[in-house]
């Protein structure tokens, strides 16, 4: 009896135990943040789907279709950045196996097409445009895989699988995330610490971004849907099988309602300015990572009014966001680290506290209708409860309430003039730490026009 206790105790003490974790205390890595500061990203869907009017191939498609006579990777990038975009993820191959560079370990590429007379490797022209024009370039390798043979035999395949992470690690630069999508992969078991080492070898800073299916492996997580939002109260740190750790999440939303893949006559289904207006304030705006799904049609090219589109969004963003009033003429405030408009600098409240306030005074009154406010997280995100508040009528009014901040948050309210306006941080686990608390106004070089309509191209 003496024993059996003795081994049980033994047992609880040398398992790894989600116990001794204290939620406020996991940390990001440095490459975590560094990747939460891109905020926004796209993710490229093309292939033979783009010739088929489909969304999942069935791996039977004949490589002869694929054939994009007009491929010019550079506008896909110029489109993206327009946008905002500070990172784009390609689709190496989507489910249905057809690999868009000419992989040594099967024939179901683009080497068997006529694009390029076979000799094309539109990876490698996509990483090339990217780092040309400053982004950063991912991949997503469909772990589900229709046209594979080996697919059938789980061994097989992870030798395959393993085969190709190692040459997409290896021949195209630095990349910034790796993508596993869970779609399809029901029942199927892979080898995934295998394919992960293989990664890591090459790719030491690279993040894995999985969904639902892959939890355990993922550096960055899904954000459970594909509308386009998170939830207002957002935490970085999430319980992984009984293991805390630092899981920013990541919004994966395509431009088009409901098609990853290019469309003939789909124009209607182009979203409008409005719409992805609101998906940045419920993505970026709540401290996740927005991604936005780009699909090149069957010229190669991205459609015009989509790349239209993608230059009103950035637009519309850096317009409203790209003046702080909190840095208007004369404004002084009691934290000038969060004041000053630089997010690589922050402000820290006195160690042991648990709330704070950071307050800007202006010589007169300013209208604005949206805070902006950001988290150093490289310590742990702490901050649980919070207010902004205006002065008026001899008081502090509330202009909005919420829980986390994280990352960035975005709070929009009622127009209000104010001379007086301040974060007022309620909670928090430990000494708050603030990038930055800016105001904006929506209001500021016109308010957002509504999209027109786009003109559509018929499928030639
Ligand atoms: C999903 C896939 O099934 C879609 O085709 C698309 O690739 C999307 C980003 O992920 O799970």
């Amino acid at each position: 009896m003496r024993s059996r206790t003795l081994i049980l105790w033994l047992a609880a003490a040398l398992a790894p135990c989600a116990c001794a974790q204290n939620f406020s205390g996991i940390r990001p890595s440095p490459i975590q943040t560094a990747w939460q500061d891109l905020e926004i990203g796209v993710l490229i869907h093309f292939g033979p789907n783009t010739f088929m009017d489909r969304e999942w191939g069935d791996g039977k498609a004949d490589p002869g279709i694929f054939n994009p006579r007009q491929l010019d990777a550079e506008q896909w990038v110029k489109a993206a950045q327009a946008a905002g975009a500070k990172y784009l993820v390609m689709v190496a191959k989507h489910h249905d196996g057809f690999c868009l560079w000419p992989s040594r370990h099967t024939d179901y590429s683009v080497k068997s097409s006529p694009w390029r007379e076979g000799k094309g490797d539109l990876v490698k022209e996509v990483s090339e445009a990217c780092r040309k024009h400053g982004l950063k370039f991912g991949i997503y390798l469909s772990p589900w895989d229709r046209h594979e043979p080996a697919y059938r035999d789980n061994q097989a395949y992870d030798k395959y699988y393993t085969a190709q992470v190692s040459e997409l690690a290896t021949r195209y630069g630095e990349i910034v995330e790796f993508w596993l999508d869970g779609a399809g992969s029901e029942g199927h078991v892979y080898d995934f610490e295998r394919y992960l080492e293989t990664l890591r070898t090459y790719q030491p800073n690279a993040l894995v971004f999985a969904d639902v299916g892959f939890l355990p492996w993922g550096d960055i997580r899904w954000v459970g849907n594909e509308a386009g939002f998170a939830f207002e109260e957002n935490w970085n740190v999430i319980d992984r099988h009984g293991y805390l750790r630092w899981r920013p999440a990541e919004a994966d939303t395509p431009l088009r309602e409901r098609h990853w893949f290019w469309h003939p006559n789909d124009e209607k289904s182009l979203k409008p300015l409005e719409h992805l207006l609101e998906t940045y304030h419920k993505t970026v705006g709540r401290g996740a990572q927005l991604v936005l799904g780009l699909a090149p049609d069957d010229r190669g090219l991205l459609p015009e009014s989509d790349v239209a589109r993608l230059k009103e969004f950035g637009d519309a963003v850096r317009r409203i966001y790209g003046h702080n009033l909190a840095r208007a003429a004369g404004a002084g405030g009691t934290a000038a680290a969060a004041l000053d408009g630089d997010p690589d600098t922050f402000w820290s409240a006195p160690a042991g506290s648990h709330r704070a306030v950071i307050e800007v005074a202006f010589p007169k009154p300013v209208s604005f209708d949206r805070a902006v406010t950001m988290e150093w997280l490289n310590a742990g995100q702490r901050v649980h409860r919070y207010r902004i508040e205006a002065f008026s009528d001899g008081g502090w009014k509330t202009l909005y309430s919420s829980t986390t901040i994280g990352h960035k948050k975005i709070d929009r309210f009622p127009r209000t003039a104010a001379r007086r306006v301040r974060l007022n941080i309620l909670m928090a686990a430990a000494a708050p730490h603030i990038r930055e608390f800016q105001l904006c106004d929506g209001e500021a070089g016109g308010t957002a026009q509504r999209s027109p309509r786009p003109a559509a191209r018929q499928r030639p």
